[in-house]
C-alpha cells in the first residue's frame, strides 16, 4: 500500500512537473505580452503613420525652374503671311524633359486664327486680321515648375494694291 502510494505520488509530481514546466516557461512571457503587444503595435503605428505623412507630403520640387530666354518673331508678320517663334528655353537641371507651350491671351477681333504647332519651339500662325496677337510662351519641366513669357505682334493694316 505504501508503495502504491509512493508511485502515484511521484506520477502526480512527474505531471506536475512536465505541465507546469512548459506554463512555468510561459507565464513571464504572458505577463509581458500584453504590454510588449500593445508597445509593438504603437511601434508599428507609428511607422505606418510616417509612411502615410511621408506619402501625403507634396515632395518638394527638385532643382529650379526652367526659364524662356528669348522668343523671336520670324516669317511673315503680315495678314496672310507665315508668322512663326523661335523659342531658347533654358533649365539648370540638365536632363529634365521640358515641355513648350504657345497660345494665344489676345487677338483681333473676328479673327479665329491658331497656333499650328502650338507645342515645341517653333510654333506658328497666319494672322487673318490686322491688330494686336497677344501670346504667352509657357516652359515646364518634370517637376511642374514652369516659366511664362509673353510678347506681343501687331498685324499692320494690309497696304492698298
Ligand atoms: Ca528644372
Amino acid at each position: 500500500m505504501k508503495q502504491r502510494y509512493v508511485v502515484g505520488l511521484a506520477i502526480v509530481i512527474a505531471i506536475g512537473l512536465l505541465t507546469q514546466v512548459p506554463f512555468g516557461l510561459m507565464k513571464p512571457q504572458e505577463k509581458q505580452d500584453p504590454f510588449t503587444s500593445i508597445l509593438n503595435m504603437l511601434q508599428s503605428i507609428n511607422s505606418k503613420l510616417d509612411t502615410i505623412i511621408e506619402l501625403l507630403t507634396p515632395e518638394e520640387p527638385e532643382g529650379s525652374a526652367p526659364v524662356v530666354q528669348s522668343v523671336e518673331v520670324q516669317g511673315d508678320p503680315v495678314v496672310g503671311g507665315l508668322v512663326y517663334l523661335f523659342i531658347t528655353v533654358h533649365d539648370e537641371d540638365a536632363g529634365q524633359a521640358l515641355d513648350i507651350n504657345t497660345k494665344f491671351i489676345q487677338l483681333p477681333p473676328l479673327s479665329s486664327a491658331s497656333l499650328i504647332p502650338s507645342i515645341g519651339l517653333t510654333p506658328a500662325f497666319i494672322p487673318d486680321y490686322p491688330g494686336d496677337y497677344g501670346l504667352r510662351v509657357t516652359v515646364t519641366d518634370e517637376t511642374g515648375q514652369y516659366d511664362n513669357y509673353e510678347l506681343t505682334i501687331t498685324i499692320p493694316e494690309p497696304s492698298p494694291p
